[in-house]
């Protein structure tokens, strides 16, 4: 879990609760009387409730943000670009896995060791920097409650608001190293028990990672390291179903997917990990125009 940030002061989270109860109280079933199924509810109601309630810490440019990412989880599949790649650029990683399974200390540890061959940036979803990310951080600290439609989505709209700052980098020669992006996603959400596919479509196009690190721990060892517990998710029985997902063809379709023993130790886990990034770099300098791919688009 990422340390609080305290974006929001109590009284504006008051305020957020309050707009979000009005948005969301009459979507769930047999709350609107009509005899019409209610509409699934989802971000754009989100976006219209705080621009509505006019939050103070939330200000128009911010809107704004929000409203240009939810454009993106919206766009039909046949219209999604490729990504502008230039020669020589970046390599883009992953880290996934369950909770407590080491993502953090060993992409930190990835991002160090690329540091000293060229320039890296580390990052990590949810990015609970951003107005989004913020929302995100009172969820998953229960400060807020949200459909698990809605919350899916805003997970989706965090990647896409930094999805061009993520390929600028890459094309300015910057690794990536990022904790959790889209199979966290779709594997968390599904795992409540929304549609699996339903889950992948608003991340569809995000750019493909270069390889993706997934850490296998069984969830007696993640619930045994410290911090387990702290935020909504984090039981054994949703890590269980989580760890299902994972394990789905469909999420890895089309990604380099490596499989990690992130049982022992720190130092093991990480030679492991570095010796197969080092070959992926070494590919990449032999093939220097490698395309940064659309997720999941021929999913
Ligand atoms: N979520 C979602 O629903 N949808 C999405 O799209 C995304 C996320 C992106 C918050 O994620 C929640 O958001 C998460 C998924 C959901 N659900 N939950 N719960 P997060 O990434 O901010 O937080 P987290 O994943 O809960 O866990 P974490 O704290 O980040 O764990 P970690 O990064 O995998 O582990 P760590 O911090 O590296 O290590 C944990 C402890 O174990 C620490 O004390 C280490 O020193 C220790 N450790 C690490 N490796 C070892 C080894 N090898 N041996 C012994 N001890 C170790
Ligand atoms: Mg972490």
């Amino acid at each position: 879990m990422a340390a609080p940030l305290e974006r929001f002061t109590e009284e504006q989270v008051n305020e957020i609760r309050e707009a979000l109860a009005g948005a969301f109280c009459q979507t769930k079933e047999g709350e609107t009387g009509s005899g019409v199924a209610p509409e699934m509810p989802g971000l754009r109601q989100l976006l219209i409730a705080l621009e509505t309630a006019k939050i103070s810490s939330i200000p128009r440019v911010d809107l704004d943000r929000m409203a240009a990412a939810v454009e993106m989880l919206h766009r039909p599949r046949d219209t999604i670009p490729a990504w502008p790649v230039s020669p020589c650029r970046g390599l883009f990683f992953v880290f996934e896995g369950l909770d407590r399974s080491g993502k953090s200390t060993q992409s930190r540890k990835l991002h160090q060791l690329l540091e000293k061959a060229g320039t890296a940036k580390w990052m990590c979803f949810p990015a609970r920097s951003t107005t989004m990310g913020g929302l995100i951080d009172l969820y998953l600290r229960r400060l807020i409650e949200l459909p698990d439609e809605v919350v899916h989505q805003l997970f989706s709209a965090n990647r896409w608001e930094l999805a061009t700052s993520i390929v600028e980098d890459l094309n300015n020669g910057i690794s990536v190293i990022c904790d959790r992006y889209a199979f966290s996603g779709v594997a968390y959400s599904a795992a409540k028990g929304l549609d699996f596919e339903w889950c992948q479509a608003p991340d569809i196009g995000l750019p493909t990672p270069d390889g993706i690190f997934f850490l296998h721990i069984d969830e007696t060892v993640g619930a045994s390291r410290s911090g387990f517990g702290d935020e909504r998710y984090e039981n054994a029985e949703l890590q269980a179903k989580v760890r299902q997902v994972f394990q789905q063809p469909a999420l890895r379709a089309g990604v380099a997917w490596h499989d990690v023993n992130g049982a022992r130790g720190i130092e093991d886990v990480h030679a492991e990990i570095a010796a197969a990034a080092m070959a992926i770099q070494q590919e990449e300098q032999e093939n220097k125009s490698r395309p940064i791919l659309p997720l999941w688009k021929s999913a």
